[in-house]
């Protein structure tokens, strides 16, 4: 009876958006068998691995993903089979060679993730460890180092993922002056709940986003800005000491391809770059802004060093976080250390679609001295393994919506569980 892979199957399953997704499991010789689901993103950065959908219009309107399924149960099974799971490296090498592209486009970033994941947790159960410690211990990060990234609270959902009218995607609370996953979390809970109360009062719609944030349809982006600063205070937390806030534009959701403007909702109005730089700069001076992800669009490189060049002269400490620029891809990653234009990364293991790139990026990231901020994506399952990844990587923060959604709070639930375990 050893740790050898016996067999690996795929099921379909739905999302939180009710979309097709994959869940795999991976049983080993000794009978020790594990499960991971794959999330799935809205607003995806065009240079994203490719997520393998059917493309039938009549089951799932094009979205199924049985085809990617087939190809573990298959292809990636017969691969794997007899391998040492705890080997985890060259597992996702193993898969990224029968793959042979680029993008992942033979089997699927969703299919080859869902297999790296599952036997992430597989390995975990092998070597009787906790995900996060088998995680830190396989890729060589210091047990010591483990400690709890600070939550950034999706609150106000905009952009693909709400129909708030907001063009900005989402407005995030930080409470980096509170200390500890369980006060942090209980602290955002009550911040969500007292805005829930001013929203309802005003006669706000208090209907959640994809993300569980508030979607309200308001008259303006700072508007939005001032009802978070209001539930903050009556809260009886402190603005810009306790809790910080952070934006993600995902400005290509709202860049028009033909111009390159940025056309701004509800406001109405229609910016160059220079002038969303601009509008970045009015709102940092105004409120305690610590954190702009994708302020500008992903394939504007010189753009994005001059926004990171005029912002951290108005705040030094500002977190420049790239997403859709950098999908958690190590080579476009070290184009951006290079070029200079941002000093914190986005990390979704689906946007690369296997756990050991994903660490490659995360290392390379750490060594330039770049924030780490694991992410969730939009549409997601209850799967949890992203709580036990930013600890294991020692991330600095970790993003997973808000305090509403079982998916949501899955994760920040075993935030709660891991800081508990390591007292
Ligand atoms: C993002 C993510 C998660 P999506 O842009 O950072 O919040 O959204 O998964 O839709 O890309
Ligand atoms: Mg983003």
């Amino acid at each position: 009876m050893t740790n050898k892979i016996k067999k690996i199957q795929a099921l379909e399953i739905l999302d939180s958006r009710g979309n097709p997704t994959i869940r795999v499991k991976v049983t080993l010789e000794n009978n020790i068998n594990a499960l991971a689901a794959v999330p799935s993103g809205a607003s995806t950065g065009e240079f994203e691995a490719l997520e393998l959908r059917d493309g039938d219009a009549n089951r799932y309107g094009g979205k199924g993903v049985l085809q990617a399924c087939e190809n573990i149960n298959t292809k990636i099974n017969k691969a794997l089979k007899g391998e040492v799971v705890t080997d985890q490296k060259r597992i996702d090498r193993i898969m990224l060679d029968l793959d042979g592209t680029e993008n992942k486009s033979n089997l699927g970033a969703n299919a080859i993730l869902g297999v790296s994941l599952a036997c992430a947790r597989a390995g975990a159960k092998a070597k009787n460890k906790p995900l996060y410690k088998y995680l830190g211990s396989t890729y060589g990060f210091k047990v010591k180092d483990f400690s709890s990234p600070v939550p950034m609270f999706n609150i106000i959902n905009g952009g693909k993922h709400a129909d708030s009218g907001l063009s900005i995607q989402e407005f995030m609370i930080l409470p980096v002056g509170i200390n500890g996953s369980a006060e942090r979390i209980r602290v955002g809970s009550k911040i969500f709940h007292t805005l829930k109360t001013i929203l309802s009062t005003k006669g706000y719609s208090t209907g959640v986003g994809d993300e569980g944030g508030f979607a309200p349809e308001l008259n303006s982006h700072a508007q939005a800005f001032e009802l978070i600063i209001k539930a903050i205070e009556e809260s009886g937390y402190k603005v810009g000491e306790d809790i910080v806030f952070a934006i993600d534009a995902a400005a290509n959701s709202f860049c028009d391809s033909q111009s390159n403007e940025y056309i701004l909702k509800p406001e109405n109005i229609s910016l160059d770059y220079n002038q969303l730089i601009a509008l970045y700069l009015e709102w940092i001076k105004k409120y305690p802004l610590f954190s702009i992800e994708d302020g500008l669009n992903e394939e504007d490189w010189d753009e994005w060093k001059e926004m990171k060049q005029k912002l951290i002269s108005e705040n030094k400490n500002l977190m420049i976080v790239t997403d859709d620029l950098t999908v958690t891809n190590t080579k476009r990653l070290q184009k951006a250390i290079d070029s200079n234009c941002a000093n914190a990364i986005i990390i979704k293991p689906n946007q690369i679609g296997s756990l050991s790139e994903t660490i490659e990026c995360v290392k390379t990231a750490q060594k330039a001295g770049w924030k780490i901020i694991v992410s969730h994506r939009s549409g997601e399952t209850c799967d949890d393994f992203i709580a036990d990844l930013a600890v294991a990587v020692g991330a600095d923060f970790l993003k997973a919506g808000s305090l509403s959604r079982g998916e949501r709070l899955a994760k920040y639930n075993r935030l709660m569980k891991i800081e508990d375990e390591l007292k």
